[in-house]
């Protein structure tokens, strides 16, 4: 019972697919499984973009719980398999940093396509609720069309955004709008980059510069470096993550597109293998599409 099934798995639910290696038939938990079982486990979570590191520490969990006779059920499985979860992803993350003595400047950074651009919008809707006074800054000046993106999240959230001429540089553009935050009293600045990796030099100097310059402009800032990572594309996200990492010290994950027939998993790669604690993940393309991270609702949902 191990490779037979691999092809249909994408269909099942993981948790589908973890049930149907367990519980082959009737009584087969209690027996224990075998190494057989926990093999075909193991593929399932790589499959499922849990890396190698979250999947060992899963299946080995497991099979710790198995060897003990502590699995007599479904419900033990799942609830075992959540819990180690729950431990992987680590505790709930801290809220996003609110600085009092003037704006606190949040960057976010990722390659293109990711959900940046969207994740700004989403941010500062969440952000609008708590009452912050906000500004957008279109630091993305490669593109006309990525700073006229965020000029349109800005008009329909009605938020002003600081914005250069394309093909402008970013930095400024991000001095600017902490400047423009410090002259108008506004409390918080999130500030949209570039993403496109013509070179990994380029763009991560690019990214380097544009959190020095915000620095010398407001000693301490940036206060949040927000990494915004696909979840949809498995293992290439803890790559991507790798390389902001040395560039730029993140604060922070957003793990996007999870809503659809995305695998959650990475979410868990991420949080093992890069280190950082994962903030939000997005939901879909709408502003509302955001939500704080909740470790256990996520194992959960996981599961369901
Ligand atoms: N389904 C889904 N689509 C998303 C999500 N976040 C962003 N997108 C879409 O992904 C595409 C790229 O987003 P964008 O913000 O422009 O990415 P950027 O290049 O990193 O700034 C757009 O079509 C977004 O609507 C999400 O959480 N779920
Ligand atoms: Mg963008």
């Amino acid at each position: 019972m191990t490779s037979g099934r691999i092809g249909d798995a994408p269909k099942l639910s993981l948790w589908q697919r973890v049930k149907r290696i367990a519980l082959t038939d009737v009584g087969a938990l209690v027996r224990g499984m075998n190494a057989a079982d926990l093999e075909a486990l193991e593929r399932t979570l790589i499959e499922a973009d849990f890396g190698v590191q979250a999947t060992v520490e899963l299946v080995q969990a497991v099979e710790d719980e198995v060897r003990r006779g502590r699995l007599k059920t479904e419900d033990d499985l799942k609830r075992a398999v959540a819990a180690k979860i729950v431990e992987m992803l680590g505790a709930a993350p801290p809220p996003l940093a609110r600085t009092t003595d003037g704006p606190t400047v949040m960057v976010f950074v990722g390659v293109n396509g990711v959900g940046k651009t969207t994740s700004v919008a989403k941010v500062a809707h969440l952000l609008q609720r708590e009452k912050r006074s906000l500004l957008l800054a279109a630091a993305d000046t490669y593109r006309a069309g990525a700073i006229q993106q965020l000029q349109t999240w800005a008009e329909r959230l009605k938020l002003p955004c600081v914005a250069g001429a394309p093909g402008g540089d970013p930095a400024a553009v991000a001095f600017d709008a902490v400047e423009a935050a410090l002259n108008r009293g506004a409390d918080t600045v999130l500030i949209d980059t570039a993403g496109r990796l013509h070179t990994q030099e380029g763009l991560m100097d690019e990214l380097k510069k544009v959190v020095r310059v915000v620095a010398r402009k407001r000693p301490g800032a940036p206060h949040e470096v927000l990494l915004v990572l696909d979840g949809t594309v498995g293992q290439n996200a803890v790559q991507q993550g790798r390389l902001f990492k040395q560039a730029v010290e993140p604060t922070g994950i957003i793990v996007t597109k999870l809503d659809g027939s995305a695998r959650g998993g990475a979410v868990v790669a991420l949080r093992k293998e890069l280190g950082l604690p994962i903030r939000f993940i997005g939901l879909g393309e709408k502003v509302e599409a955001l939500e704080p991270f909740d470790p256990q609702a996520f194992a959960e949902r996981l599961l369901e």
